[in-house]
This record gives structure tokens, C-alpha cells and sequence, in this order.
């Protein structure tokens, strides 16, 4: 095997949108006879997080793991409220640290896989140490083709699908998000969770060197398929599922770090009750899975609970997103499009109610309009900053469930997504491409 010899460090962001396409990728690496190194930092964020890296390594003992304890950073003097994106900001401010940890691996690395939340800093570090560094992109050939000339914006994608953070030409965010996207090009080559048939034209984009000088190459290595150890116990969804017709329930989740307000909660259920759909909903209140401690009842309210009784299940748990799409039930997905999430609904070929909260969510979801098999709501605006009313989102759900032009997209693209995905497509063949570059 002429990729035999290689020794790959991961390092991943925090979240588990973050988190999950490194170890999906891990596994392919595995597979590919590399040794590998996961860096996790601690302390981790959410107990998501925590329970996946601790099944993980179980999982793969020829992993070795090495643990990064950043300095901690106070929340307030950095003016970070999102716990996620604070983590960010403390791996980068203590990317230095990383340098004994990285060149004590022993055998030495052939290189290493960043999180593209923590380049600019982990450059500075790898380039001392003469380490190829490649990034594993965890959004959008979309987004990353915004992120590959920022500040400018590439003319396919409106100013008003930035988010609003990015808006604020003077905020830290923008400030680090430039800084990353200035250090691309001292990178060996982009790794992404996407694929040609759902991206194309912003592949091709990123593939022409039009859009910026000196842009390393981009592997899309997608879709990336989950773990077998993905797969968790919480059965009530699915044994509820088995009891439902084809296509009549609508899967709602809006990823694993968007906490809605109560109030957007409240018209959400409403919406869905007058949708006249049956649905299977998880609810998030708070943004870190630890601090979730009301009950549904006080979520959404006694008079709620009672209507939804009968139209749907309400969870608050981590649930088997996968498992759950491919439940022939399963007819619709209201989603705040995540890059994750819109990967998995494509390859399950399931219609998609984009209604994006926050970051690179409305980029993603206008890959899913694009392509015609979903929605994007951008007149719904941005999370926080509007408050959608339950009959205008029931009057979406009807649509979304009866769009039968939708529906052959969908399967269209659910049927390139699962052949790209068979043995040698895809990401396999892609593997071997950036081994070959390697070894040049
Ligand atoms: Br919540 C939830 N079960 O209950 P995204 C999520 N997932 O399997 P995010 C579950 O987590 P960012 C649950 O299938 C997907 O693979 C889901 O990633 C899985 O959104 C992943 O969709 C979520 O990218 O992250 O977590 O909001 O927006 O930061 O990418």
C-alpha cells in the first residue's frame, strides 16, 4: 500500500457539526492504513462531544489520542457569548501550545488536518515545524468559495446571505474569519464533505482559480456516510416512526448548537400542529446540551403539549438523525440546513424547509433551492432577529410535504449521492489523489 507509511494528525473545532465529518474522515483514513493522532481539547464543551470521543477511541485503540488544554479565556473580556465559538477563539489564542505536542508524535507526522475556525494560528505553528497542513472544510464548496476571497464576495452569492456577524467589518469574528481566509493559501489542500453533482458550480468555481490566486486544491471527498458508533440507543423515535404512514411525518431539527427563544419554540409547535402533519420534533432551549434542564411541559407550555399529543413526538435527546431519515415514514425535513444535515438529507433524498439560524446556514440552504429540491426561507430572516408566526409555518410545511416536483429532485440526488458513496466513488478515489500529491 503506497499510502502505508503516513502518519495523520486531525485536530477538530468544537461542536459536533465539527467534530463528526473528522471522525467520519478518521475512519476513511483508517481504512487507508495510516496511523492516526486525534487531538481533542479540553475541557470539551458538550456532553455530546465528550460521549462520541470517548466511543470513538474505544472504538479505534490504534488511534492515539492527545489531549490540548488551551489557556482559558474569560468570556466577557473577549466579548464571545456562544460557548462554541469561545472555544474557537481559546484554541486559537493558545495555538502555540500545540507546537511540543505536535512534534513530540512519534513516528513523526506526515501531516496534519485543521478545522478551518483555527487556521491562521495553527499555520504560524505547522509552518515552523515544516508540517503540510490541510484543512477539512466542515461547510459548503459554497461557503468556502465566500471564505476562499473574503472580504471580497464572489457575485453568486448575495451580501444579504452573509450572517449578520460577518456584516460587522469591525467584530473579532470577521477579523479571525479574514485572518483564516488569508492563510488558505499557505495550505497543502482543502478536504470537503460534498460532491460534484450537489455542488458543481461552485466546485468548479473554487477548481478554476478564478475566484482567488494561489488556492490549494479542493478534494470533495463527500458524502460522508456516519459510524456504526454513531448509532445510539434513544429507540422512541424510531419504534414511533414504524407506526406511521409513507411519507407523512416531518423530521424537525435545527442541528446541535441553535437554542431558539421560547416564544419561536411556541410558534413553531403551533405551526406544526396547523401543518395537519404528523411530526417528529427535537427541541433545543439552550445552546449546550449540559444546561438543558427544563422539562418539555415548561418549554412548550401545558396548553401546546396537549395539541401536540396526538400530531407528533417531541424529544429534547441527541436522536439518530440518519436512522431517522431513512425511515420510510419520514416524508419532509424542516432544517437550519448545517452542512452536515443538508449532506445527509440529500443522500437520503429527503425534501428540505431550510430556515436558517445562524453563520453559514443560509449559504448552505441556498445549495438545497438551487438544486431544487428544497426551500430557503429567507424571508423568515435570521434566528434571533424575527419571530416567524405558526400559521405562516404551517402554510410551508403543507407545501413542502406536497411538492411533487421536489420530490423527483430529491431523488435524483439522492441516487448520484448513494453511488458516489459505493466502494471506489467518491471519497476513496479522492483518498487516493491527495496520497498520490503526496508522495510526489
Ligand atoms: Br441535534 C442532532 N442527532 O439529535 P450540522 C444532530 N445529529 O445525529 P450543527 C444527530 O449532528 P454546525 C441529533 O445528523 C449531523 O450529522 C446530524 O451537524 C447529527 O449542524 C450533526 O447539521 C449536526 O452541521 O453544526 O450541529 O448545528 O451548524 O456548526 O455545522
Amino acid at each position: 500500500n503506497s499510502d502505508g507509511n503516513l502518519h495523520v494528525a486531525l485536530l477538530p473545532s468544537s461542536g459536533m457539526g465539527h467534530l463528526l465529518p473528522y471522525l467520519r474522515l478518521a475512519a476513511s483514513l483508517i481504512h487507508h492504513q495510516c496511523s492516526l493522532t486525534l487531538i481533542t481539547t479540553h475541557p470539551i464543551v458538550s456532553s455530546a462531544e465528550s460521549q462520541l470521543i470517548s466511543t470513538f477511541l474505544s472504538a479505534f485503540p490504534q488511534i492515539t489520542q492527545k489531549k490540548f488544554t488551551p489557556i482559558p479565556l474569560d468570556p466577557v473580556a473577549a466579548n464571545i457569548t456562544d460557548p462554541f465559538q469561545l472555544q474557537w477563539e481559546t484554541i486559537r489564542q493558545s495555538a502555540h501550545l500545540l507546537s511540543p505536542l505536535i512534534s513530540s508524535s512519534s513516528p513523526p507526522l506526515s501531516f496534519i488536518i485543521t478545522d478551518m475556525t483555527l487556521m491562521s494560528s495553527v499555520i504560524s505553528v505547522t509552518a515552523k515545524l515544516c508540517l503540510p497542513n490541510y484543512i477539512l472544510c466542515t461547510s459548503s464548496a459554497r461557503m468556502l468559495s465566500l471564505f476562499s476571497c473574503f472580504p471580497s464576495i464572489p457575485s453568486s452569492i448575495p451580501k444579504e446571505s452573509l450572517p449578520p456577524i460577518l456584516l460587522d467589518s469591525n467584530g473579532s469574528f470577521t477579523k479571525n474569519f479574514s485572518d483564516n481566509s488569508g492563510s488558505l493559501k499557505h495550505f497543502n489542500g482543502v478536504l470537503i464533505n460534498s460532491f460534484e453533482e450537489l455542488e458543481n458550480e461552485s466546485l468548479e468555481m473554487l477548481a478554476s482559480g478564478n475566484l482567488t490566486e494561489g488556492l490549494p486544491p479542493v478534494f470533495p471527498l463527500g458524502p460522508f456516510l456516519p459510524l456504526e458508533l454513531e448509532r445510539i440507543s434513544l429507540l422512541a423515535p424510531l419504534k414511533w416512526l414504524e407506526n406511521q404512514e409513507e411519507s407523512s411525518v416531518v423530521y424537525v431539527s435545527f442541528g446541535s448548537r441553535t437554542a431558539m427563544s421560547k416564544e419561536q419554540i411556541r410558534e413553531l409547535g403551533n405551526g406544526l400542529v396547523l401543518s395537519g402533519c404528523k411530526f417528529l420534533w427535537v427541541v433545543k432551549s439552550k445552546v449546550v446540551d449540559k444546561e438543558e434542564e427544563n422539562g418539555l411541559d415548561e418549554i412548550l407550555g401545558h396548553q401546546l403539549m396537549k395539541k401536540i399529543e396526538n400530531n407528533g413526538l417531541v424529544v429534547k435527546e441527541w436522536v439518530d438523525q440518519w436512522q431517522i431519515l431513512s425511515q420510510k415514514a419520514v416524508g419532509g425535513f424542516i432544517s437550519h440546513c448545517g452542512w452536515n444535515s443538508v449532506v445527509e438529507a440529500a443522500w437520503h433524498g429527503m425534501p428540505v424547509l431550510g430556515w436558517p439560524q445562524q453563520g453559514d446556514q443560509m449559504i448552505n440552504a441556498e445549495v438545497i433551492e438551487a438544486g431544487g429540491w428544497g426551500l430557503c426561507m429567507k424571508s423568515w430572516g435570521w434566528g434571533s432577529n424575527h419571530l416567524v408566526k405558526g400559521v405562516e409555518i404551517g402554510d410551508k410545511i403543507k407545501e413542502l410535504m406536497g411538492n411533487q416536483r421536489m420530490k423527483m429532485e430529491c431523488a435524483r440526488i439522492s441516487e448520484v449521492a448513494k453511488q458516489r458513496s459505493k466502494a471506489g466513488e467518491g471519497c476513496e478515489n479522492m483518498l487516493k489523489t491527495l496520497f498520490q500529491s503526496l508522495t510526489k
